[in-house]
């Protein structure tokens, strides 16, 4: 996505910051796109990523008010359809709608702006919009460079109470805000947005490697089985004239094209969560007694949430998530007809557990994001891969360790735990599936690479994150854990990555031998590979022929290839009646 980057001179802009710093002077920023050695840096451009200044309008104006109201235009349908309006100065009413005309009376980058050493950090309550204005300085080209009216709110839950704050941006209207980095995906087109402070990992690139994991699974099942890979852009953050350090640009979680794409009235945008902290409203509580687990519904919303819909999320997550594999364990019925995954796709589930099982999220059973679009036979699908910060062994000891075995509390742990043990169907897609990401070990090749491509790609900007504010970066330390959660601290960035790549590379070996040995033996005939040619197996094969389903995997093709002769007909299904019991 970036071109190379080389001989950049740091230490020249180091000390453009530090005589700021000392009180000797300015931080001059080029007067114009200058290109140094294989850089390009746009006018107000810090380092070697975009740089996103934001400045607060009710800090400028002072004006009581331009905290902005939402409203909808009159005779509008579309639920989407917001828009804002704000009290300006001196008027008493919300009558105001907002424009980009108000950017007139803000202010711009100037060729001599300070990046003033003064750390009164913006401190809005966290749910809050506020309205602010928003300008990207970019010298690649990866974010369009703009200059508009946005709200700004905090974000995160135990995160907020870091000093260095996470955000959402939501502007009035849909915005891409990022090109297409790499080519082979399509970004959003949203008012939602996030910025990411990455401020429990050191390395700051464990979200953005995720994404790399997403792609990889797709490019090497040939399935897209999760619904999207959050983006990762990564910029320097400048709010009200204090540089604050590397932030990483990435999706809001939401239904929205681009995105989890599905019917946005309708659909079930769920978050199935452990601890009271996650619990937001409106939710459900399946299960019973002291057995429960909450699920944030996300979507649908407002008028479409009825208690009918309610009661109907309620019963199917019963029906996927308990009746089958907590309640009645001794049922055992997985089946597609009557059991499991007749509600959850299973697919879905493989490549969410490959995904979590890589990074070795030690949390990513504590929240786990579900949906289910509205057409008849649409099944419960896991994902996005989200939140990933304290992955890659961050935190817990992962490197020989299964994140369903993992020590920490989690719902949902014991019924992928039941599924790994108790579900051939599940455990034989499971291997089979990671085979093909594994791919012979180029995996860890792979994931090494990324995080090279990934940390070269903000490396100067990093650097100025790292270092001490009285030389002019936002001081933060990589050698103190500023959550206080017990997370991997180093004494420089270059050991931090090494940690991460050995990481990888002890936990890529670790899975491999043990997803292997969940194999059972398949038999000819048993194409949905739980054990037994039975009934279930003519239904996939029979749906294949028919077209009505063709998702059958080059192995269970060969599964169902009863006579051998390459392709799938009714003589196949003939020889799978036979032998069945
Ligand atoms: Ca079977
Ligand atoms: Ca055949």
């Amino acid at each position: 996505m970036k071109k190379t980057i080389i001989n950049f001179c740091l230490p020249a802009l180091l000390a453009c910051h530090a005589a700021v710093a000392a009180g000797q002077g300015v931080f001059t920023l080029p007067t114009t796109e200058e290109q140094t050695n294989n850089i390009i840096r746009m006018k107000g451009q810090i380092s070697d990523v975009p740089t996103v200044y934001i400045w607060m309008l009710d800090a400028e104006t002072n004006a009581e008010g331009t905290k902005p109201m939402e409203y909808k235009p009159e005779g509008s349908t579309d639920k989407n359809d917001v828009y804002y309006k704000i009290k300006l100065n001196g008027s008493s009413s919300y009558d105001t709608p907002i424009s980009n005309n108000i950017i007139s009376a803000t202010p711009s980058i100037t060729d001599n702006a300070v990046l003033r050493p003064n750390y009164d950090r913006y401190e809005q309550k966290s749910e809050e919009y506020r309205l602010a204005r928003i300008k990207v300085v970019d010298g690649y080209g990866s974010i369009k460079t703009r200059d508009e009216l946005t709200t700004i709110r905090g974000r995160g839950n135990s995160t907020w109470w870091c000093e260095k704050k996470a955000y959402r941006l939501k502007f009035p209207s849909k915005t891409k805000l990022l090109a297409n980095g790499d080519g082979t995906n399509e970004y959003a087109d949203a008012k939602n947005w996030t910025l990411l402070a990455n401020a429990a990992d050191k390395t700051m690139l464990r979200n953005a490697l995720t994404r790399e994991v997403g792609l990889r699974i797709e490019e090497k099942t040939g399935l897209k089985a999760l619904p999207y890979y959050p983006a990762y852009q990564f910029v320097d953050l400048v709010i009200n004239d204090n540089y604050l350090g590397t932030y990483q640009i990435s999706d809001h979680n939401q239904i929205q094209k681009g995105r989890v794409e599905i019917n946005s009235d309708r659909g079930w945008f769920l978050e199935a969560v452990t601890g009271d902290s996650f619990v937001e409203e409106p939710y459900v509580t399946i299960g019973a007694s002291n057995n429960t687990c909450v699920v944030n519904v996300k979507n649908p919303e407002d008028e479409f949430l009825t208690d009918e819909v309610k009661a109907e999320i309620t019963d199917y997550l019963s029906k996927a998530f308990l009746s089958t594999v907590q309640y009645a364990p001794g049922t055992n019925d997985f089946s597609e007809e009557t059991g499991l995954f007749k509600y959850v796709d299973m697919e879905s589930l493989v490549a969410y557990t490959i995904g979590n099982e890589i990074t070795g999220n030690y949390d990513g059973l504590i929240s786990n994001y579900v949906y289910r679009d509205i057409n008849e036979g649409d099944k419960l699908k896991f994902g996005p891969l989200w939140d990933f910060d304290i992955a890659y062994g961050n935190y817990g000891n992962m490197e020989k360790a299964f994140v369903y075995q993992s020590e920490k509390y989690s719902n949902l742990k014991y019924r992928v735990q039941y599924l790994m043990e108790n579900c051939p169907a599940f455990t034989n897609l499971l291997a089979m599936r990671w085979k093909q990401v594994y791919d012979n070990g180029s995996l860890i090749t792979y994931l090494h690479e990324k995080v090279d491509k990934i940390a070269a790609e903000m490396q100067y900007s990093r650097q100025l994150n790292y270092t001490p504010r009285a030389n002019g970066g936002a001081g933060w330390e990589i050698n103190s854990d500023m959550l206080g959660w017990g997370v991997k601290t180093y004494q420089d960035y270059a050991s931090a990555i090494k940690d991460v790549k050995s990481f990888i590379s002890t936990h890529v070996e670790f899975l491999n031998t043990e997803i292997l040995k969940m194999q059972t033996d398949v038999e000819q005939g048993d194409v949905n590979m739980d054990g037994k040619v039975d009934a279930s197996d003519l239904v996939r094969v029979v749906k294949h022929i028919t077209k009505e389903n063709t998702s059958l995997s080059e192995d269970q093709i060969r599964l169902a290839d009863m006579n051998n002769d390459s392709q799938i007909t009714v003589t196949d299904a003939m020889k799978i009646v036979d032998k069945m019991e």
